[in-house]
């Protein structure tokens, strides 16, 4: 998921590191790639144009921070625009019967019941129904789906309307007091004139607290034409991206705020029940700049790690006050907790890295191994780590001199960054560029 995004804005503001002073020539040159860059990941146009303008504004503009290089000031600057333009800050599903809707085949039926499951893990109450009566099976495959996460799933007799699906379930739910009504709706291969008036009846009948539009990010600018169309008919309030799994180049969560003006709430990564994300816009932003995503590292370690540890780890790398002892656990708790390639990206400054897995893993058993084979002392206070003893280190972990030497420097600028960035306004999350 935008890997490509992520590699060429990294290899751009990277080229800014041994720039010394933010000059127009210096910030058009660097603000041309990004542009590109946004074009290439099928960004919209007007979206890409709009952004660039705002970045350059500020980057000129702005009263430099004294405490930034060049390059930080401009990630820095373009940090806050990607999360503001992903929507800025996030807002929770409304209470009250949500409504989804979209093209067929586009995940809306998968995604009610990622989302059911959810919010049943977060404690609400949740019922689901479906009004598409049009494919054979289609009522059938959200009850089973309902029955594999527990949510309520609403029956009715066959041959209703689906207008009258929907009122009765609306009813059905008030009355039994659920928190949340997820309501499916039927799909169409293209925009039709019938499935607009059966979704504006369906949307005048129930008054949902939301209407969430289900977009295929692999569609891209496709899908941003369809939304434009759905929220003129029935007014949107958000929207899901699903398949951000596949290689969409992830244009479409980059345009669909300011082009459509709503918000994305969730994106599917995958097939399965669990592979849905809340979408927060400034970890996204993180994720794109090759920054990482250590919030939702930290949240999905709290899954299989205790609590406690895991706050504790977090609350010393986000102080900037973390030692390679700490390092090294994390990299163990990140281990234990799946598939790599998932969670590669959220590491900071890996991201930008994860073309190919099978380097990024070496790299990840070489960084270990480096800190494996340095003693608790060294772990704790790598300064006092001399020659001699970098050469044992390096003996010890398979690895060179430079390896270790580079691992040193990296946990040096980690820990540098963190400390500048700690208590800066819009910056809530460490960034640390980490590379071997
Ligand atoms: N890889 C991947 N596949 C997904 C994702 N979300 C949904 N799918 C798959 O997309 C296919 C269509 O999903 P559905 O949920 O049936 O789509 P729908 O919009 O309800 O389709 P209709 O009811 O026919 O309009 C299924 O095979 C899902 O498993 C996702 O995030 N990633
Ligand atoms: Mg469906």
């Amino acid at each position: 998921m935008l890997e490509l995004l992520t590699q060429k804005l990294s290899q751009s503001l990277g080229k800014l590191r041994n720039t010394r002073k933010l000059t127009e020539k210096v910030v058009n040159n660097t603000l041309r790639e990004i542009r590109l860059a946004l074009l290439e990941a099928d960004v919209d146009y007007q979206v890409a144009k709009d952004f660039i303008k705002s970045v350059r504004a500020r980057a000129l503009g702005e009263e430099v921070r004294k405490n930034l290089s060049p390059a930080d000031q401009i990630t820095m600057i373009v940090y806050e625009e990607l999360t503001e333009l992903l929507g800025g800050e996030r807002e929770d599903l409304k209470k009250g019967t949500v409504l989804f809707v979209g093209l067929q085949g586009t995940g809306k039926t998968t995604t009610i019941a990622k989302v059911a499951n959810l919010l049943n893990k977060k404690g609400s109450s949740v019922a689901v129904s479906s009004t598409d009566v049009r494919r054979p099976a289609a009522i059938l495959q959200l009850e089973r789906l309902a029955g594999q996460v527990g949510a309520e799933f609403l029956a009715f007799e066959e041959g209703l309307p689906p207008l009258e699906i929907a009122k009765r379930a609306v009813e059905r739910a008030r009355s039994s007091g659920f928190e949340y009504l997820l309501l499916d709706t039927a799909g169409r291969l293209h925009i039709d004139e019938e499935l607009m008036d059966e979704l504006r009846s369906i949307k005048e009948a129930v008054n949902p607290s939301e209407v969430i539009y289900v977009a295929d990010a692999m569609q891209g600018q496709t899908a941003l034409e369809v939304a434009r169309t759905f929220h003129e008919t029935i007014n949107l309030s958000g929207a899901v991206l699903t398949k951000m799994d596949g290689d969409a180049r992830g244009g479409l969560a980059l345009s669909v705020r300011s082009a459509i003006g709503i918000p994305i709430k969730f994106i599917g990564v995958g097939e399965k029940i669990e592979d849905l994300e809340p979408f927060y816009p400034d970890r996204i932003a993180q994720r794109i700049l090759g920054l990482g995503d250590l919030q939702s590292l930290v949240e999905k370690a709290r899954e299989t790690i205790p609590e406690d540890k895991a706050q504790h780890l977090s609350t010393k790398v986000m102080a900037g006050d973390f030692d390679l002892e700490d390092l090294r656990e994390m990299i163990l708790m990140i281990h234990s907790m799946g598939p790599l390639d998932k969670l590669l990206g959220m590491i900071p400054g890996i991201g930008a890295q994860i073309k190919n897995i099978k380097v990024d893993e070496e790299q990840f058993k070489k960084l270990l191994a480096v800190i494996n084979s340095m003693t608790p002392e060294e772990r704790k206070n790598p300064r006092i780590i001399n020659m001699s003893r970098k050469k044992r280190i390096a003996k010890g972990s398979g690895t060179t001199v430079s390896d270790v030497n580079r691992v040193l420097k990296r946990y040096e600028e980690m820990k540098k960054m963190m400390r500048k960035l700690k208590g800066m306004s819009g910056m809530p999350m460490p960034k640390f560029p980490f590379r071997i």
